[in-house]
Formats: C-alpha cells, structure tokens, sequence
C-alpha cells in the first residue's frame, strides 16, 4: 500500500500518475503548500527537504521524484515501463531519467525558486534557469527527432511520463517544452493516456489538458 503526499501540479505529479497508471493501491495525502504544510514539523519528520513529494511505501517514507519514478517502474515491473536490469536498453533509461532529473528539473526548480539561490538581483538566476531548460529542450528535440518517439524508442517508459511532468510546468515560460515539434509529439500521446485524463480528474487540473 501506498500513501502519497501530493500538492496539485506539483512534483508530486509523476508519482500519482504512475500510480494511476500501474494500478496500484494508493491513498493521497494533500499538502497544503501555500500554508507551508510542508515546513511543518509532522512532514518534516517524513521528508527533511520539506518539499513533496513524499511517498510512503509499505510504511516506509521514500522522496525524490526521480528516485519514485524509477522505483515504482521497477515494483511494478509487468507494466513494462521499466527495462529490465538485463535488458539492452536499461542504461539508457537510468540515463535520462537522471539526465531529466539534473538537467531540467534542477532548472525549472530555480525558475521558481530563486530565492533557493538566495541570490540578487534574481533576474539573472532566472535567465540562466530558462537558457539550461531550452537549451535542454533543443538537445532532447534532437533526440526524439532521431530515435523517437518516445526517449527509448517505439515504447514509453517511466522517463516519458517524468518528461511530460517536466514540460508541463514549462507550459507558461516564455518557450515551453512544447514549443519544439518532437517534444510535442510525445506529449499529445503522453496526454493521450487514459491515465492522465484521470489524474487531471483527481488534481483537479485544467491547465495544459
Ligand atoms: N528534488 C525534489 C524537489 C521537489 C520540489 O521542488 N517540490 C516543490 C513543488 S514542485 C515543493 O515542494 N515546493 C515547496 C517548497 O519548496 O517549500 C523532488 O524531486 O522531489
């Protein structure tokens, strides 16, 4: 069983919907972080980050999105969005979902927290954020224009789920992930996923449908 400390959009996105989409049992837990429920004590006991998400699995709380990601693939590994430890392609899928992980993620992270930077003025942190995330853009358009459409080819893994999470937050900047025609391409069959529909149904999200 599992439990999910989630705020709606979040981080937390990837793992509820890979959730959604292994069809595994999992109960939400809300954080409410506008009131900083993240900063509380209670949670701070579950993640010292203070940050969602948190996901508690077989009583066990586990953070890091990317971490979650590439562990619910490998629990659930009949879904096959996981390659093997022995297959061929297992490399290249721990590749990109750390590639994602430290090359955008780390990113967007700072578009949106400048202050984690504590830098001033944040206008230059917030310029160097959006130059490494477009230019990550560019670099992974190539890849799929090459050996697409999805990050490992014909079949989606869990990477391409982390990649839709990860262009969805860049639907407002002033170049989104889906500005360059590959990266696209993988998110129309991304959010073409029954899924996903749910997840927005259960976030309660409308934006980037
Ligand atoms: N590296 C962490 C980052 C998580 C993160 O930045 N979460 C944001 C929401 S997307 C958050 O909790 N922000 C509230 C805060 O920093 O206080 C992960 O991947 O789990």
């Amino acid at each position: 069983m599992y439990s999910l400390y989630y705020s709606p959009g979040a981080a937390s996105l990837v793992v509820h919907w890979l959730l959604i989409e292994l069809g595994v049992p999992h109960e939400l837990r809300l954080v409410d972080t506008q009131a900083k429920q993240q900063k509380s004590p209670e949670y701070l006991a579950l993640n010292p980050n203070g940050v969602v998400p948190t996901l508690v699995a077989d009583g066990q709380p586990l953070y890091e999105a990317a971490a979650l990601v590439l562990h619910l693939a490998d629990r659930h590994a009949a879904s096959g969005l996981a390659p093997a430890v022995d297959d061929p392609q297992r490399g290249e899928y721990l590749q990109w979902v750390l590639n994602l992980a430290n090359t955008l993620q780390s990113p967007l992270r700072l578009w949106w927290y400048p202050q984690d930077l504590d830098a001033a003025p944040p206008e230059a942190v917030l310029d160097g954020a959006r130059k490494r995330i477009e230019a990550t853009w560019e670099r992974l358009d190539a890849h799929l224009a090459a050996r697409g459409p999805y990050l490992l080819g014909e079949r989606p893994s869990a990477a391409d789920f982390y990649l839709t999470m990860l262009m969805r937050w860049t639907r407002n900047m002033p170049r989104p992930g889906h500005d360059w025609p590959h990266l696209a391409a993988l998110a129309q069959r991304m959010k073409q996923r029954p899924s996903f529909k749910a997840l927005y149904e259960r976030e309660g999200l409308t934006e980037w449908a």
